[in-house]
């Protein structure tokens, strides 16, 4: 059972990673992406979908063509853990380089 992040915890990761932002209603955080077509897009979406089945972590996501809404948490956590921390950076890191 993977643990809730502390609020401190919770600050420096947002801190360090200004594009997620958290949803309303929810412990979860959220990012968009777009890219210059349908094809980025799914390429981005196979890295981050042979990461995410690796690490047996998996994100929420929204595709349409180029644009990509992704929702990270941990149901097992209820909430957000450092699961999502470690999917967070791989994420950024597969979009921005
Ligand atoms: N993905 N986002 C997310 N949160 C989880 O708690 C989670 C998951 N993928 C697989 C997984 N948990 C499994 O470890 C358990 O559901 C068995």
């Amino acid at each position: 059972m993977a643990a809730k992040l502390t609020q401190a915890e919770r600050e420096f990761f947002l801190s360090e990673h200004p594009a997620w932002r958290p949803v309303e209603g929810r412990d979860a955080v959220k990012r968009s992406f777009q890219f210059d077509d349908f094809n980025e897009a799914f390429g981005f979406m196979t890295r981050v979908a042979l990461a995410a089945e690796k690490a047996d972590h998996h994100p929420e996501w929204f595709n349409v063509y180029n644009k990509v809404e992704i929702t990270l948490t941990t149901h097992d956590a209820d909430g957000l853990s450092k699961r999502d921390v470690a999917l967070a950076a791989f994420i950024d890191e597969a979009a921005d380089g």
